[in-house]
Order: structure tokens, then sequence, then C-alpha cells
């Protein structure tokens, strides 16, 4: 089980469908989105043919009763397909892993976007010190923003000390690697 939280709009759902497209012939592998008021990216994830309709599982969570509908949806989809390894759980950008107890997933990444600026990192914020995986996205769009990528890796690295850390660009699925290895060395969903 591994959560994934972030800011609106700093590239959860488009990071999903990166590792889903790379996992999907190495495990068993399904996707539950968290949405405040919608459920569009469970559709967006269904349209684009990220996995299988049946593995994916739109939540509307309007702040309310967040938790238990993410445990009906866990038990939905590992009655569903058996041998299931790894559930992917995309947070409203509420702060999902404040919510839900660390204990219920095996690892959490973080996403953050370069161009929110590089005083980002040491703006801190449990998520950016402590998820077991920090992904900094859009690095293409750091010289739009006058972002310095050296500035926020030396902010990043004081701050989580050993923790790891990837600089992602998902248009062009550079850095997503890390990503995929980091979540298969802790398959098990
Ligand atoms: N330039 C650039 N755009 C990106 C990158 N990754 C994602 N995007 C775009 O950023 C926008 C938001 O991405 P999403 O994946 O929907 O972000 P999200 O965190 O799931 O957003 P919410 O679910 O609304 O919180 C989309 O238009 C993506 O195409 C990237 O590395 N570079
Ligand atoms: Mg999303």
């Amino acid at each position: 089980m591994v959560g994934i939280d972030g800011p609106i709009g700093s590239g959860k759902t488009t990071l999903i469908d990166a590792i889903c497209r790379r996992l999907r012939s190495r495990c068993e592998i399904a996707v539950i989105a968290n949405d405040a008021f919608t459920v569009e990216d469970a559709a967006f994830l269904i349209r684009g043919e990220t996995l299988a309709a049946e593995r994916i599982r739109g939540v509307r969570t309007r702040g309310a009763s967040h938790v238990a509908m993410n445990l009906s949806a866990i038990d939905d989809l590992k009655r569903t397909i058996p041998g299931l390894e790894v559930i992917l759980v995309e947070s409203d950008g509420d702060n999902l892993s404040a919510r839900f107890t660390s204990a219920l997933f095996h690892l959490t990444i973080y996403v953050v976007d370069v161009a929110a600026g590089d005083r980002l990192p040491r703006k801190g914020g449990a998520g950016i010190a402590r998820s077991d995986l920090l992904v900094v996205n859009k690095m293409d769009l750091a010289p739009y923003v006058g972002a310095s990528l050296s500035v926020m890796e030396q902010e990043i690295r004081k701050l989580r000390g050993p923790l790891p850390y990837a600089f992602t660009n998902l248009k062009t699925g550079n850095g997503i690697e890390r990503v995929v290895e980091t979540i298969q060395a802790r398959k098990s969903a």
C-alpha cells in the first residue's frame, strides 16, 4: 500500500499513471484516487487505460468518513484482484498522511512542484521532511519560474537527512525509475 500525497496540481495523478505503465506487466497493481468533490482522477486514469477499469477506484471524500471509504475500496480491490501486490492511493490534496495512520501504508510518497519555487523545501511540513520518498516534479519548469534545482537539493538534504528524494519531469519520464525502484523494493499490498 503506497500513499501518494502533495499539494493540488503537483502531479500525483500523472505520477500514478507513469508508475502503473512501468509496473503493470511486472506485478499486480491497483489504484484508489481520492478527490474532494469529483471522481475526475479515477475517470482520467480509466479513460487513458492506465490499468483495466476494475483496478481503478475513485473515492469522493467531501472531507467526511475518508478512512472508512478507503478501507472499503481496499477490501473491494482485494476481493476483485487475487494476488494484488501494490495499491497506489492518491490523496485528495488535503493531507491524506495525517488522516490515515501511517501504519496503513508501507510507503508514503510526497509530490511537490518545482514551479512553487525553490523556497518550498525550507518551508518544510511533514510531507516534505518525513515522507519515505519526496518527489520534486516539473523539473522542466524550473527555468521559467527562476527556481534553482541545486538550491532546492541542498535544502532538501538538510531537511531530510538520509531520506531519499527524486527530481522528475513526468512529461518525459525523467527520474521516474528511482520512484518505481523504491516501490518495487517495498512491494506488498
Ligand atoms: N510541465 C510539466 N507538467 C506536468 C508535469 N507533471 C504533471 N504535469 C501537469 O500538471 C498538471 C497537474 O497534474 P496532475 O497529475 O493532475 O496533478 P495532481 O497532483 O494529481 O492534481 P490534483 O489531483 O488536482 O491534486 C497536469 O496538467 C499535468 O499534465 C511535469 O513534470 N512537467
Ligand atoms: Mg490528481
